[in-house]
């Protein structure tokens, strides 16, 4: 192709030199010789004559050039579809790729607007929200500061809230009751054997007996899972009203029981779940000293409708089951100190202090059971942490609700009154 553009180009070179004479007419004076021509210079039919010579060769390069060209304008066409096609890339190239960094930034800051502005309407409704807690709070902070005037006000006025003791004091509470006392409450005590007084809850009754109280179960408050000096000195919580549990102190239910010439009931007062009451009542209680482990003895069931089960109970296991759960001539037993008739340890397997056989037939120290029925499973494996049993009561899977234990001077055990309408004599239950 190239050198047919060649001729061609030359070809036209030659048009336009012609053209050029033509125009110049006939001025000789620059007319250059030519072979082509002849000797003159040449004049308008030369030159159409001349031309003509050419014409077919002119017009086939013309025509091979407007093919030429052709050609090249289908070239561009190609070129302009190329271009749509890059156009086109571009622009998918610019969808699918990533944007440039600051294309990312402002669409990164855009985001970030929105989600400011999602963030500003959240925190809006939450401070409203916390506009009402305030507005609450406030309230709340009003009602407190008239409660807090009102406690204010009260706590200005003289406490009436100190423990009421009852000024007369004695042996025991008959010797109180004796004394004149008629009001059940606190004294003091100090038996003949005691080197010095302690508190005691006196249960005095309009027949003038002084009841002097060793043991009260009411509500479970007080955990009576206590060790040998816990035992031996007391716990719990004694109350002007009767209201707390407690128990007295080995130490002090001997010094109270020893003596030798007063013999002294035990009476043992019980509450089932349904509100049923009995009681027993124990002649000739005593506990020994610390030495003797407080050991338990009595002389007989003196009275009560409540059964003997200090005497033991046969459970239909063992022959041998009551002599071996009864309890007159035992020493007291806590989980670290084993004094019980059992190759285990009675305490600490049913979770309190107690005179411990193999293991017993009355718990009043047991574990408090609210509702009274307990299972096995409560009682853990093998039974232990039994309730508080009264087995000639209610069976050994029943939890008492209350008792009372409280000793009295055997000589006002029979002064008539309360519950004592229904004492009966030992055996004639
Ligand atoms: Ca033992």
């Amino acid at each position: 192709m190239v050198p047919s553009l060649v001729s061609t180009a030359g070809g036209l070179l030659l048009l336009f030199t012609l053209s050029n004479a033509q125009l110049r007419g006939d001025s000789i004076g620059t007319c250059q010789r030519n072979d082509g021509f002849g000797k003159y210079c040449p004049t308008t039919c030369g030159v159409a004559d001349y031309l003509f010579k050419y014409m077919d060769e002119v017009t086939g390069d013309l025509n091979h050039f407007g093919n030429e060209l052709e050609t090249i304008a289908n070239l561009t066409e190609g070129a302009d579809e190329t271009i749509v096609y890059m156009k086109d890339s571009t622009t998918s190239a610019q969808k699918s790729a990533s944007p440039d960094l600051y294309f990312k930034k402002s669409a990164s800051m855009l985001d970030d607007v929105v989600r400011f502005e999602k963030t500003i309407i959240a925190q809006e409704e939450q401070m409203f929200e916390l506009g009402n807690i305030i507005s609450s709070n406030e309230r709340r902070m009003a009602d407190l500061k008239q409660l807090s005037l009102q406690l204010q006000q009260k706590c200005n006025e003289p406490c009436k809230d100190t423990v009421e003791i009852q000024p007369i004091t004695g042996t025991d509470c008959q010797d109180i009751a004796n004394k004149g006392g008629t009001t059940s409450g606190l004294y003091y005590v100090k038996p003949a054997k005691a080197t010095e007084q302690f508190l005691v809850y006196c249960e005095i009754d309009s027949f003038g007996r002084g009841f002097t109280v060793i043991q009260r179960r009411r509500d479970g408050s007080v955990d009576f899972n206590k060790n040998w000096i816990q035992y031996k000195n007391g716990f719990g919580y004694l109350s002007p009203d009767d209201t707390t549990e407690f128990w007295l102190g080995n130490e002090k239910i001997h010094q109270l029981t020893d003596v030798s010439t007063i013999p002294t009931v035990l009476r043992i007062e019980l509450m089932d779940w349904d509100g049923n009451k009995k009681y027993a009542d124990y002649n000739m209680f005593r506990l020994g000293n610390e030495d003797d482990k407080y050991r338990l003895t009595y002389a007989y069931l003196f009275g009560g409708d409540a059964g003997d089960a200090f005497a033991g109970f046969d459970f239909g296991d063992d022959p041998s089951d009551k002599f071996f759960t009864s309890h007159n001539g035992i020493q007291f037993s806590t989980f670290d100190s084993d004094n019980d008739k059992f190759d285990g340890n009675c305490a600490q397997q049913d979770g309190s202090g107690w005179w411990m056989n193999r293991c017993h037939a009355a718990h009043l120290n047991g574990k408090y059971y609210p509702g009274g029925r307990y299972t096995k499973k409560d009682a853990g494996e093998h039974g232990y942490d039994n309730g508080i049993i009264w087995v000639t009561w209610h069976d050994r899977w029943y939890s008492l609700k209350e008792t009372t234990m409280k000793i009295i001077p055997l000589s006002r055990i029979t002064a008539g009154g309360g519950q004592q309408t229904g004492v009966k004599q030992f055996g004639g239950l």
